[in-house]
């Protein structure tokens, strides 16, 4: 197919020139030219720059394979980046991953200076905010995120599309649609390529929920991918205190319509993974649609995960609702178009020695405010 009218072409005329301009072309046919140009135009403008990339929460496949093709992009431009995570990779699978594709993921020390960066970047997070303080954080340079848009920041570059299943379809659109994209061959770009299809892969429920752009997404980078690593990163492990808290969701689950709630006690750090597990468990549960499952992490926040298929739960705008939101504006809870989370912090209550009552108080108050808001009182509903 030969150049379109109007699309740039270059005339090997001036090789400097044009390797200069070939970076910042948008190649025909790109769903949204106006956004990939942007968002190249402010690489160049930080060009030979230090960036800080932030992956916000738990690392997941989306967030990290997003992370990976912001440090892709920054090569062309001479950006030195690195890559910061705040909490645990908590889930077998995707410690698996961060291995297997080498992403070189830094988790944030207390030694280490953040202020010595020029921007910041963000993938797969509505804000542009550092979960740490800093006196003088980085400006931020971009966000590139499918939730649900929040607003009211300053980014220099920002792509917020709610209708994309994954984080890792956007970036997949920036490199097929620019001269800096994947190059068959290259290692680290199947790499690249790999960890960007899991990413896809993980947050359209293996693309039962995928949209067109995730699609496009998928077709590009089937080509650039190793079906090996693939097949090693995807391969799914429980482990066994996961196991355990399935079976305390599946014995403690209450139905009610189409919805069922499951609270499955006190979970470890480093096992919070299994509560969003349980939910995608019970989500298989004939006549279900939504569900949430709940449990105290730590011994200091009521954690939790909505998961649902339901054409009239809007996670995001029920979770809000249901638990509002801190003295500081922060919601406790929030979501995309299948799936939310909550953090409830204990307060004071942490202190309690007695983890029974602990439990029955975090019980009663996240079920009565759970039954109220689907209209039943909790001593109508019926248990699973
Ligand atoms: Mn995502």
């Amino acid at each position: 197919m030969g150049p379109l009218p109007g699309a740039n072409t270059t005339t090997g005329e001036h090789p400097a020139l044009d390797a200069m301009h070939s970076a910042l072309d948008v190649k025909p046919h790109c769903e949204a030219p106006e956004r990939l140009s942007a968002f190249l135009k402010v690489l160049e403008e930080a060009r030979g720059k230090r960036v800080l990339i932030v992956i916000k929460g738990h690392p997941d496949p989306d967030s990290i394979a997003t992370a990976m093709a912001q440090r892709h992009f920054g090569y062309f431009f001479d950006i030195e980046s690195l890559i910061v995570y705040f909490d645990e990779i908590s889930h077998p699978e995707n410690r698996a991953l961060v291995k297997t594709i080498d992403a070189q993921l830094h988790q944030y020390r207390e030694d280490m200076d953040l202020s010595g960066f020029d921007f910041m970047c963000f993938v797969d997070t509505p804000t542009p905010t550092l979960p740490i303080h800093l006196d003088n954080p980085p400006p931020a340079l971009s966000l590139v995120d499918h939730h649900k848009a929040v607003g009211g920041f300053e980014t220099r570059f920002t792509d917020v599309r709610e209708d994309v299943g994954a984080t890792a379809s956007i970036y997949s659109e920036y490199l097929e649609h620019s001269k800096l994209g994947l190059r068959p061959g290259n290692k680290n770009d199947a790499k690249l390529a790999t960890a960007l299809m899991h990413g896809i892969r993980a947050d359209t429920d293996d693309f039962m929920l995928a949209g067109p752009t995730d699609f496009r997404a998928a077709a590009y980078l089937r080509s650039f991918l190793n079906a090996d690593l693939l097949r090693i990163i995807s391969k799914q492990s429980i482990t066994a205190r996961t196991m355990e808290i399935i079976q305390r969701g599946l014995n403690n689950k209450v139905i009610k319509g189409t919805f069922l709630f499951a609270g499955v006690g006190f979970v470890r750090d480093e096992d919070r993974d299994g509560i969003a597990q349980t939910a995608d468990f019970l989500l298989r549960h004939e006549g279900i649609e939504t569900v949430v499952v709940y449990g105290i992490v730590n011994g200091e926040v009521v954690d939790g995960s909505l998961r649902t298929n339901s054409p009239t739960v809007d996670p995001d705008a029920w979770l809000k609702t249901l638990f509002g939101a801190n003295a500081a504006g922060q919601h406790y809870g929030g979501g995309r178009r299948n799936k939310g989370g909550f953090r409830i912090p204990l307060g004071l209550f942490a202190r309690c020695q007695d983890r029974d009552a602990l439990w029955a108080i975090g019980k009663k108050t996240i079920e009565d405010l759970f039954f109220e808001k689907i209209g039943v009182e909790k001593d109508k509903a019926a248990s699973g």
